[in-house]
């Protein structure tokens, strides 16, 4: 495996405080050392590398940029940071770190009660518990206000009935966030793994994020205690809350994912000889790789910018919005030019462009699909909601 040399074509490098670069180091090393060296065998196999769940909560990834409860309490550049370095190795390493703190712990710190802090925070930060979102079903994805899924009151408990679909993690995880309306209102509720009437089941047959486990949750009359309500999540804008953070660390996780795509491309089109002289020597190629580099650039200091708004207090979700679409779109191509780069190597796994070029298709798709965010923007910028 060659070393990673990641581009830096603006000295961003120098914004950054020298913890924002350590903790940057730091899993830049770990993704270099433990995860390249066994993810095409995962992402082959079509499994998860539960293995790294330890080292990854080690490192102060796991919920990394919350206060208290174990929790590393960083910055949100710093978070973002490590999201782009994780998914220079695999989008779906960066999906489980994602999910398990944006999408599990964060609603758990900012709408559970103490007793739900207490309980699930440490071990969650300490990778020793898993958890799921349960937002999606199989006919409301990018329109969940209409989900079906539907919680009821009993005298001494909440039954739950629904289907919940694409759920990342959802077979690993001890507890699952499950989105259900109770009395007409979406609600959020913890449903643990074993409960009565709750089954999971992986999706199968993926093309993409192959190294991540992605299910289907079903509740059939299942009852949970009625302390395992998420207190303070009321209604659909309290789960969309929790898509900001997700959302925030995919904007950054897919620059990397484009940086490793076009460390391999430029390494690639430097040694490969055709008409004899490099492939980087042929004008057409140096376009493809003037974009990428340009594109990535550009996708860089968006990320920085809007991490030091959300440091601020300023980022609002439609900017949150602007960088997942740009930075997804992004990738996606860079994605597609390294492969055109790489000529038939780019179609094995013995490189890792075709990896990624797999991955992006569910990065772009999921946490709102592109035209989603287009609609989010476009809403923002001219008063005008154009979803129906
Ligand atoms: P709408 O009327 O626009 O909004 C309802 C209320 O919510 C507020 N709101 C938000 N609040 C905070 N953050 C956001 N991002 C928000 N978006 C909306 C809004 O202001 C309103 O508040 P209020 O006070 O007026 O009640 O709702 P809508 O039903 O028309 O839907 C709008 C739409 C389409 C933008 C939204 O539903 C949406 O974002 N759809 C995309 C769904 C999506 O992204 N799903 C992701 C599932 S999780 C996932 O994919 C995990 S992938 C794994 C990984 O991350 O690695
Ligand atoms: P649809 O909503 O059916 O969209 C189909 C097409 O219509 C898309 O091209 C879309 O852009 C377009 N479209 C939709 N609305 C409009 C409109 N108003 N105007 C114009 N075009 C429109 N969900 C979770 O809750 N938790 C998870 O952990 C999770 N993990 C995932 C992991 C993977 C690998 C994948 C692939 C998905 C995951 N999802 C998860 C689901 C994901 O969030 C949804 O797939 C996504 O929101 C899109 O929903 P959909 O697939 O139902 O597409």
């Amino acid at each position: 495996m060659k070393p990673f040399k990641a581009i830096d074509y603006y000295q961003i490098d120098s914004l950054l405080s020298e913890e924002e670069r350590l903790v940057r180091d730091t899993i830049r090393d770990f993704v270099s050392e433990q995860v390249m060296p066994r993810i095409e065998k995962h992402h082959r196999a079509g499994t998860f590398p539960r293995e790294l769940i330890a080292p990854l909560a080690e490192l102060g990834t796991l919920g990394s940029s919350l206060q208290g409860y174990g929790c590393a309490g960083l910055g949100p550049v710093a978070y973002g940071l490590i999201m782009q370095e994780l998914e220079r190795g695999d989008s779906g390493l960066r999906s489980f770190v994602s999910v398990q703190g944006g999408l599990v712990m964060y609603p758990i710190h900012a709408f559970g009660s103490d007793e739900q802090k207490e309980r699930w925070l440490p071990p969650m930060a300490r990778g020793e518990k898993i958890g799921c979102f349960g937002l999606t079903e199989p006919d409301f994805g990018s329109n969940p206000g209409g989900m079906l899924a539907r919680a009821e009151r009993k005298a001494d408990r909440y039954v739950l009935n629904g289907t919940k679909a694409w759920i990342t993690n959802g077979t690993l995880a001890d507890v699952s966030v499950v989105w259900a309306k109770l009395d007409g209102e979406v609600n959020g509720f913890l449903v643990e793994k074993g409960t009565p009437g709750f089954s999971a089941r992986d999706h199968e047959g993926k093309f993409s994020l192959r190294a991540s486990v992605t299910s289907e949750l079903a509740l059939q009359d299942c009852a949970i205690p009625l302390e395992n309500r998420l207190p303070g999540a009321r209604g659909l804008k309290t789960a969309l809350a929790c898509l900001n953070q997700a959302r925030y660390g995919i904007a950054w996780g897919v620059i990397g994912s484009a940086m490793a795509v076009f460390d391999e491309a430029l390494e690639y089109a430097r040694t490969r000889i055709v008409f004899d002289k490099p492939v980087a020597a042929h004008q057409l190629q140096q376009r493809k790789l003037v974009w990428m580099a340009t594109e990535i650039t550009k996708g860089q200091l968006l990320c920085l910018q809007l991490g030091r708004l959300k440091e601020a207090g300023k980022a609002t979700p439609q900017q949150v919005s602007m960088a997942k679409m740009n930075n997804c779109h992004v990738a996606r191509e860079c994605a597609k030019l390294g492969r055109e780069i790489l000529g038939a190597s780019g179609i094995t796994d013995e490189y890792q462009v075709g990896r990624h070029l797999c991955n992006i298709e569910s990065v772009y798709t999921y946490e709102g699909t592109h035209d989603v965010h287009i609609l989010i923007v476009g809403q923002d910028l001219t008063g005008f909601g154009a979803f129906s």
